[in-house]
């Protein structure tokens, strides 16, 4: 290559220069001084978490028709969410048994559990409810009549779906099982005049917990969606979760701060809720947390809970994303 005399007396200069810079780069102090540094920009190692496709498998579900035990529209939410685990390739059980809830009915459970690498050793355990409530015992008005639960099982179902399908073919070495329990949300309302039943809610997680898909089944710790969808949504530290898994709460909080997303997970404690990690963590042992829309002073759920305002209209994209990608970050720091 022939060079110019004017590039010619270029060419050192810059040379020198690119040297200088890459030396300087390498240099280990300068190194240190950067990752000691607060204003170090925090670097996620997980795939960007889609709202858009979280929001389309709620939108499906809730076209279904609220999914309610022994609805036609309950069958087919089992099958929605059971065939779109198998085609991500994930390996699918769906545990089936009689339940009798409060009200003296009896269910066929159909709890939903799917694995990503099924034969790791280091496991997390990912839990949503997929029924709906049969009542809108909240409500002041059309109070037996079936609400849409659009935050209240399908948005937890939706960001769930939404992992699943970006972890499929990903190079994510660990093992997750993604739990979406039956049964959770036919508890005994408050005012019910029929003798008290103890533990009405979550169903669907205490027989599991007692008979779980495969025997001597454990994870190293779980993580609870619910009501994880709606504008306005802010996710306290749940009593519970605190209670058996102070580890993992704090870890998770944690990687949300990292990703700016301290306003939704706030740093206050909330009152324990009798939620399927409740069981996850007395039954079977797994220290398991829950991310829960509450209010963190009165340790209330949300307005729209148990109501009729719990239709898609209340659910947040911007909500699922901040849930998604700190559930998903969370797997990838393991
Ligand atoms: C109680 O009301 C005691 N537990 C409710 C748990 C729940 C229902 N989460 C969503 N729906
Ligand atoms: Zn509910």
């Amino acid at each position: 290559m022939k060079l110019s005399t004017s590039m010619k007396s270029l060419f050192w200069p810059l040379l020198l220069a690119l040297t200088f810079i890459a030396c300087n780069s390498n240099n280990p102090d300068s190194e240190t001084k950067q990752k000691g540094s607060a204003n170090t920009p925090f670097i996620p190692k997980s795939p960007a978490f889609n709202q858009d496709s979280a929001y389309s498998w709620i939108e499906q579900q809730v076209a279904l028709g609220p999914r309610v035990p022994g609805t036609k529209s309950h069958a087919q939410g089992a099958e929605l969410i059971e065939k779109t685990l198998k085609r991500f390739g994930l390996q699918t059980i769906v545990q089936s048994a009689p339940i009798t809830t409060y009200d003296g009915k009896i269910f066929t459970l159909k709890n939903i559990i799917a694995s990503y690498k099924p034969d790791f050793q280091k496991r997390i355990l990912l839990l949503a409810h997929w029924d709906s409530r049969h009542i809108a015992d909240s409500d002041t008005a059309k109070k037996n009549i079936p609400i849409d639960g659009a935050d209240d099982g399908a948005s937890g179902v939706g960001v769930l779906l939404e992992i699943a399908r970006q972890i499929t073919n990903s190079d994510l070495n660990l093992g997750v099982d993604f739990f979406f329990t039956d049964l959770e949300d036919y508890g005994q309302p408050n005012e019910s005049n029929l003798p008290k039943m103890e533990d009405s809610w979550c169903l669907g997680t205490q027989y599991w917990a007692k008979n779980p898909h495969i025997p001597g089944y454990t994870a190293n710790y779980g993580i609870l969606l619910d009501m994880v969808g709606a504008k306005g949504a802010v996710f306290p530290k749940e009593g519970t979760g605190v209670y058996f898994a102070p580890d993992v709460v704090d870890k998770v909080w944690k990687i949300a701060a990292k990703l700016g997303y301290n306003n939704y997970f706030v740093d206050e404690r909330t009152g324990s809720t009798t939620d399927d990690h409740l069981y996850v963590n007395t039954l079977i042992n797994i220290p398991c947390i829950d991310i829960v829309h509450m209010k963190p002073t009165t340790g209330s759920y949300g307005q729209h809970h148990h109501t009729h305002q719990d239709n898609l209209s209340i659910i947040d994209k911007n909500i699922l994303k901040v849930v998604g990608q700190t559930v998903m970050e969370t797997l990838y720091q393991e």
